[in-house]
């Protein structure tokens, strides 16, 4: 067979308006808006330099429905720039952009194929000397909740020869964190007899397989600090004998981090704020051409836990830094920007823990009860429900509550745990041991 270069793109959710975002200046703001159209233009661009045949984009190109003209206009331009170029484009639609959406649809077009609600196969050429290569299949989302099993519709065409590509926004094995939207099994994609499946939906770039290849390219922009790390697309090569070989390439403007620091050691908290400091200039320097969120989480256990837990010391460093990111922003000086999107406090006193544990006060209690809930999940979940059943009528608590993960509960609990040591170690201290 004739080998060729494709590149596998996914949920580009064009115009995202990254909520929930605190204290951001205009002029960043913006920037964060731009983020998905900048990550759509080095789509393009590694597309023409990587000289690819075609592209398969694997649903959600939009974030919503009733997506913004300038999306949708973005998408068409660059559709055009490709096809300036003799590349290809193959479509679908997810549940973010399903067919049924007012928006404006994207154009059927002679290097553009826009698949329907059913399963259709279309042969795909190599750019220069136009020789059939593959066969793509793909299928759109009709409406943006579809719970039937999409992938049993895809059956390989035997009398073809050639390398079959599977384009398909769905949930394989069940990703709790995502909708459970087109529901298939690994099992099934393999049962297909596609040497390919170009998957969409899971943000998270991951292979899941190979030979056949059963691969997310996740998202070209993460959006939120669920979604940290590099996002981009795969360039994928397939050679004369059918062997596949993955190449990532990084899209995104803005990235999302999640960085800890410790407090072990550090008894002065000038000394903390240096720490603190010296991080941001580290992620400035890793990361010099884009601009970074980070999410920091303050670990470990010394004095200045105190200093941190009661009073604003954490709360003013992060909107120093967030000032003076600001300053840099209004020089239009966005590549190595480090923004502090929040700052959680995961630490704790410095106490003997093992003294602590085997006394008969409050305390002592509290600290065994502790150690019962990391190894109790039952546990954690009936004490967790109960301290927040008097919150939930409060909507948004509620969709608050709904919307954290197990992991996010476990921590409120271990925070509740370390504040109520802190509260009770000063009873202590103050009032003897009588509590
Ligand atoms: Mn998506």
């Amino acid at each position: 067979m004739n080998p060729f270069r494709f590149i596998h793109v996914a949920d580009l959710h064009l115009d995202s308006k990254f909520i929930g975002m605190k204290g951001l200046s205009d002029h960043i703001r913006q920037h964060l808006r731009e983020s998905t159209f900048n990550a759509l233009r080095q789509l393009i661009e590694i597309a023409i330099v990587e000289k690819v045949d075609f592209i398969v984009v694997s649903g959600d190109v939009y974030d919503a429905a009733d997506s913004s003209l300038r999306a949708h206009l973005a998408i068409q331009a660059a559709f055009e720039e490709l096809g300036r170029h003799g590349i290809h484009i193959y479509v679908i639609h997810g549940n973010h952009d399903p067919l049924d959406g007012p928006r404006l649809q994207i154009r059927n077009d002679d290097h553009v194929h826009v698949f329907g609600p059913e399963v259709e196969s279309v042969i795909a050429r190599r750019r220069l000397d136009q020789q059939e290569v593959a066969v793509v299949s793909g299928i759109s989302y009709p409406t943006s909740k579809v719970t039937e099993n999409m992938a049993l519709k895809f059956h390989r065409d035997e009398k073809l020869s050639l390398f079959h590509i599977g384009i398909l926004h769905a949930n394989v094995d069940g990703d709790l964190i995502h909708e459970t939207y087109s529901p298939c099994t690994r099992k099934e994609l393999e049962a297909s007899g596609y040497d390919y499946w170009a998957l969409g939906h899971i943000h998270m770039r991951r292979v899941i397989q190979e030979y056949p290849h059963i691969v997310y390219a996740g998202n070209i922009q993460g959006r939120s600090v669920k979604e940290i790390g590099p996002k981009g697309c795969y360039v994928v090569d397939v050679s004369e004998v059918a062997s596949v070989q993955l190449t990532f390439h990084e899209l995104d403007q803005v990235r999302w981090l999640i960085e800890k620091i410790s407090i072990d050691g550090i008894h002065d908290i000038d000394e903390w704020r240096m720490r603190v400091e010296e991080q941001v200039e580290s992620i400035r320097s890793q990361l010099p051409d884009r601009m970074s969120i980070v999410r920091w989480i303050i670990t470990g256990r010394s004095s200045i836990h105190r200093e941190l837990e009661s009073g604003h010391i954490a709360e003013e460093l992060e909107q120093e830094l967030r000032r003076r990111e600001i300053v840099r922003a209004e020089k239009d000086q966005f590549g190595g920007l480090v923004w502090s999107e929040s700052m959680s406090l995961q630490s704790g006193i410095e106490i003997d823990r093992a003294e602590l544990i085997l006394e008969d006060h409050f305390l002592g209690e509290l600290l065994r009860l502790a150690d019962k809930i990391e190894a109790d999940t039952d546990l954690s979940k009936e004490l967790l429900d109960k301290a927040l059943s008097p919150l939930m009528n409060n909507r948004e608590i509620r969709l608050l509550v709904n919307e954290s993960t197990a992991e996010e509960k476990q921590e409120w609990l271990e925070r509740a745990g370390e504040l109520g040591a802190v509260l009770l170690l000063n009873e202590i201290g103050e009032g003897g041991r009588s509590v």
